[in-house]
């Protein structure tokens, strides 16, 4: 790593120089030595490499320190107006080495730990990833904040500080074990304590009302109290000295110990009162899908939504006073999904309640402020709350959000005025915030989404096909109402972890092909690449790097599973949480017939198979059952195809335990080919699709989410006659003719391969295992009436891998394609999402530390 990088003395310029620290290497070894020594207790004649990365992490803390406060004071003296993200997922992984990339200290860092005995890369690798997300949306959330604070947009995050994060995957029989994230028994030095930042955030209880003339007093007299207490984690911008910050809130008793209980000899109820207080924050709820009516959920969301507007609202008052009509020209609150919507009637609570302000002044600036994105339309996931649990935990902001319903059926009754009475009543039952239970017509619900639409300025969907198809679908009525409301923001990554940390090889080799390293914060001029697609050196220079990068992923490989892999074979990648509609069981079956047809070869035959490692990870939600039988077909169909002497050296598939951010890091460079394979109009957008195609790996997928808009970018830069497709592998139905063709399953004749895989799995041909439930689920119409369309994609799906199978047989030609992704991948980095976002819905402006 010591010889790459152009980049890493930033181009010739001298590094921005605020920092009083030193940064040469002895001052830094003998820094991190006195870190070793005071701040852990260690001995600094025995340095473990635990001990070195704490005093290294502790030594680069103070750098991002001094910058966060230059920022911070800069943005407290300028009062610009700030976004604030507020998000129940930050999904950040590892910080060492993403911190001395973008502090640009990589080669004093590395030299001094060179005098320590240890290798950066090593040692980053005793640092536990901060897991505090389910998938792609907390991890959108992280690669924002990296945008943000390159971008010098005045902006934080907010968000929880989860003891346990996502749990650990652990595969024991071919079964999906979770075990809980204990990831901060080491301490985090990327985060500051701030005793001094707390708010109490309540529960329960009763409210109290005193009428003055027309007036009407509402105290909400709670009967459960916490304290919300704040971590900073600084988010150093690459190439600026601009470091933003995510804040994240710790639940706190607020008495400790219940000292009269304890002395009456009832131990157990004398802490009481911190387990019930701290169980608010311990646990990130790993339920990609279901948000049953947890209470606890609805409590997690609102502890810290309410501490994050009180923050605001203390800070803004400090400056304004109680100028509230200023407040939307100073903050505007991004809702990442609906987690975050209680905020919009906390926001009304502490505006009337506390601060005194008459309903439709603090009606008309929440509206102001908020803003709210969608990112799925999977009907599980959208949140209801029973209006009876929010009643009980939040008394008064169920009258709040009942007074916000009355007023809005109120305000459709006049705006719908022109329809025929029933019609109109319908329209406005279909819009109502809280309405009965479909499945349970006794029991009311608070449907969030409706709230944060009724609630927010904007709202947008994720890539453009996500946003056309809530426009037609969950929001239809609402966008027939409010048409303008609606936008569309496709998501994006940061090119600063997903490349240039991630894949440095590749991202010295773009700059030395660019000449300059300036494609890392300008992405379009990846175009740039473009010509070197047609130089067979460079495309040797590029095959050479992706080489490296599987030889890393192989001994990964190796290291988790005991096998060895051939690294010349073809890397065929789908990594991404597990379920139905991304249909990693289609996949397995294609593996099947790949297996199937190569058993059926001659040995001379086989000699024209192109030879596949084929991997599949991600984690189920604990309760989905039909995502866990895949995690375990996926096993056994493995150790079938694995140890069969006359496939092995031909295909193999692996399911690769605990997928997270780290392992990620090391998998999608290495991938030739990456499958983004849901059935169309499910998934929104799809992030590491971007990842990959940044990556250079070839896209087999369908045309849903981001898919579309990639296909659309790789066909540009092939100039006018490429058609979208062209360069990528796509199959599948039509997301508009998905409804039709679900109601068509009865008629549908399966294709023979199909059953005669669908057979075997019966039989229990792989593992001691049939596998019905997970069967039926595609075949059996009165179970499953297979909802995904697995059967319906799969022989166009089967055509297809024949035609990766073609064009990997040229490999100019699929060096040249894979240049050409990269080259056309500048859209997807999360710069230009933030930059819209910020122009198009939070209108905030770059301030930058000079
Ligand atoms: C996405 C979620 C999600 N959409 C509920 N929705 C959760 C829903 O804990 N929960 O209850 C957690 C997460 N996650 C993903 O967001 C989409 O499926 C992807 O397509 C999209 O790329 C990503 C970021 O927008």
């Amino acid at each position: 790593r010591l010889d790459v990088v152009s980049f890493r003395n930033n181009n010739g310029r001298k590094r921005a120089e605020t920092s009083k620290k030193p940064t040469d290497p002895e001052t830094v070894h003998s820094d991190v030595l006195a870190k070793v020594e005071f701040n852990s207790g260690g001995n600094r004649g025995q340095v473990t490499a635990l001990l070195a990365y704490q005093g290294l992490a502790w030594n680069l803390r103070e750098h991002l320190m001094e910058r966060m406060i230059a920022t911070q004071n800069l943005w407290r003296e300028k009062d610009p107006k700030f976004v604030y993200y507020l998000s129940a997922e930050f999904l950040m992984g590892r910080s060492l080495l993403n911190t001395i990339q973008n502090l640009e200290l990589y080669e004093p860092y590395a030299q001094a730990l060179k005098m320590l005995g240890y290798n950066l890369e090593t040692l980053a690798e005793k640092e536990r990833d901060a897991s505090l997300g389910n998938g792609g949306l907390g991890r959108l959330a992280a690669c924002f904040l990296d945008a943000m604070a390159t971008m010098n947009l005045p902006g934080w995050g907010y968000g929880i500080r989860y003891k346990y994060g996502m749990f650990k995957q652990i595969i024991k029989d071919g079964e999906q074990m979770e075990v809980p994230d204990v990831w901060l028994t080491d301490g985090n030095p990327w985060e500051v304590r701030r005793p001094d930042v707390v708010f109490p955030v309540s529960f329960g209880g009763k409210l109290k009302k005193t009428v003055t003339g027309s007036h009407e007093l509402v105290e909400w007299i709670p009967d459960e109290q916490v304290i919300a207490m704040a971590y900073d984690v600084p988010i150093p911008g690459f190439n600026t000295q601009n470091t933003g910050n995510l804040r994240l809130w710790e639940s706190l008793p607020v008495n400790e110990f219940d000292l009269d209980a304890f002395n009456k000899g009832d131990i157990l109820s004398a802490y009481n009162e911190k387990g019930r207080a701290e169980a608010i924050t311990s646990v990130l709820y790993p339920n990609d899908s279901t948000p049953e009516g947890k209470a606890l959920r609805l409590k997690q969301q609102y502890f810290f939504v309410s501490a994050s507007l009180q923050d605001v609202l203390a800070r803004f008052k400090k400056v304004h006073g109680n100028q509230f009509d200023l407040l939307p020209e100073k903050a505007c609150f991004q809702l990442n999904d609906t987690h975050p919507t209680i905020g919009i009637a906390e926001m009304v609570h502490l505006l009337v309640d506390k601060e005194g302000l008459d309903w439709e002044a603090a009606w008309g600036i929440t509206t102001k402020v908020f803003a709210f994105t969608n990112h799925t339309i999977m009907p599980e996931a959208l949140e209801k709350w029973p209006v009876k649990v929010m009643r009980e935990f939040l008394p008064r902001h169920m009258e709040i959000i009942e007074t916000i319903d009355t007023q809005w059926q109120a305000f459709l009754e006049e705006k719908l005025s022109e329809m025929p009475k029933a019609e109109k009543q319908a329209a406005i039952d279909r819009m109502a915030i809280v309405h009965p239970n479909q499945w349970n017509k006794e029991e009311m619900l608070v449907n969030m989404a409706h709230l944060a639409v009724v609630g927010s300025h904007t709202v947008n969907g994720v890539a453009q096909i996500h946003s056309d198809i809530i426009k037609s679908t969950i929001f239809k009525d609402f966008h027939g109402v409010f048409p303008l409301k609606f936008q569309n923001k496709t998501n994006g990554v940061t090119p600063r972890r997903w490349l240039v940390f991630s894949n440095t090889d590749l991202a010295t080799l773009i700059t030395e092909a660019l000449g300059t390293q300036e494609w890392m914060t300008n992405c379009k001029l990846l175009e740039g690449l473009k010509p070197f697609a047609e130089d067979a050196e460079f495309r040797k220079k590029w095959s050479a790097v992706k080489r490296k990068n599987k030889e890393r992923l192989g001994a990964k490989i190796r290291e988790l599973t005991g096998d060895d892999v051939d690294t010349s074979s073809m890397f065929d990648i789908q990594i991404k949480r597990i379920h139905e509609y991304k249909r990693q069981f289609l996949n397995v079956l294609s593996v099947i017939r790949r297996y199937n047809t190569i058993k059926a070869m001659t040995p001379e035959e086989r000699k024209s198979v192109v030879p596949r490692v084929c991997v599949i990870a991600g984690k189920a939600a604990s309760s989905y059952e039909r995502a866990k039988d895949i995690i375990r077909l996926v096993g056994a169909v493995g150790d079938t195809i694995n140890t069969d002497p006359e496939v092995r050296d031909l295909l193999r598939l692996y399911f690769l335990p605990d997928y997270n951010v780290s392992l990620a890091e090391v998998i999608i460079p290495a991938a030739d080919l990456s499958q983004h394979i849901s059935t169309a109009g499910t998934e929104a957008s799809g992030t590491s699709n971007m990842k990959f195609q940044m990556n250079g790996s070839l896209i087999l997928g369908t045309m849903d989410g981001a898919n579309i808009e990639i296909a659309e970018e790789i066909a540009a830069i092939q100039g006018p006659d490429a058609k979208v497709g062209d360069g990528l592998f796509i199959f599948g139905v039509d997301a508009k003719d998905v409804p039709k063709l679900r109601k068509e399953r009865k008629e549908f004749k399966t294709d023979p391969r199909w059953d005669e895989i669908m057979d075997m799995i019966k039989k229990g041909t792989f593992g001691n295992d049939k596998f019905e439930a997970l069967v039926d689920s595609v075949n059996d119409m009165t179970v499953g009436n297979d909802w995904f369309l697995l059967a319906n994609d799969f022989a166009t799906y089967l055509d297809v891998q024949d035609e990766v199978d073609a064009m990997w047989k040229n490999q100019d030609e699929w060096v040249r394609r894979s240049i050409l992704y990269t080259a056309s991948s500048g859209k997807f980095s999360s710069d230009r999402t933030i930059s819209q976002y910020a122009e198009e819905i939070w209108d905030v402006q770059p301030l930058a530390v000079a």
